[in-house]
């Protein structure tokens, strides 16, 4: 069976959990207690390398980490990874842009709000990273506009990974008044069925 390492609060390892709930695919589940510093012990640092989680590990002993990764050797082969070599890459390519200019700035807020280090971190660094996340959802909402999903009709493993951090934009002083497309998009990636709450 496939295991996950994974922490509760998580949202990167929620990605994969939202993915494997959707393919009712089983896993178990070993957390790891990343601000106990579980992820920087020998065992784990074999697994991944970088000591954060999501992780995989499959029956044959192989490991995978990396969010995003992840969700791309699981989607193989089902609806929510396109076979088209082309759609395929267009899906890749916002998975490259929640990793870059998503997760980097408002999953970075929401750790540092989690782990208590929000104080040491000056207010004008804070201030550029919620600059930097407004654009990121200017472009989110303008793309929204046009289509129902962010790669066209299909609900993909783009939508899950964009939804995981994107949507704690609010949690971190960034208001989602101003992104309507993007508001009606969370509204429709949760109705999808198999959706699963992200942890607060
Ligand atoms: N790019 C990685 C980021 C993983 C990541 O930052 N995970 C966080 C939890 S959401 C973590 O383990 N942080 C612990 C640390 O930074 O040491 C991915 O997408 O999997």
């Amino acid at each position: 069976m496939l295991t996950l390492f994974s922490y509760p609060l998580s949202r990167n390892a929620w990605k994969v959990r939202l993915l494997l709930q959707h393919l009712g695919q089983s896993y178990r589940t070993v957390s790891v207690d990343i601000f106990e510093g579980e992820g920087q012990r020998a065992e784990y640092l074999r697994i991944n390398p970088t000591g954060k989680v999501p992780a995989i590990q499959l029956d044959d002993g192989r490991t995978l980490a990396e969010s995003n990764a992840i969700l791309v050797y699981l989607a193989d082969g089902t609806p929510y990874l396109p076979d088209d070599s082309f759609e395929r890459a267009k899906v890749l390519q916002w998975l490259s842009f929640e990793q870059e200019q998503v997760e980097s700035r408002i999953g970075t807020l929401r750790y540092w709000m989690h782990a208590g280090e929000w104080q040491k971190r000056s207010p004008e660094l804070i201030e550029s990273m919620r600059t930097a996340a407004q654009r990121a959802l200017t472009i989110l909402d303008h793309q929204l506009a046009t289509r129902p999903f962010i790669n066209n009709s299909h609900y993909t493993v783009a939508d899950m990974a964009l939804f995981a951090y994107a949507t704690c934009a609010e949690d971190v002083g960034v208001p989602l008044e101003p992104y309507p497309h993007f508001r009606a998009w969370i509204t429709r990636v949760e109705a999808q069925p198999g959706f699963l709450v992200p942890p607060g």
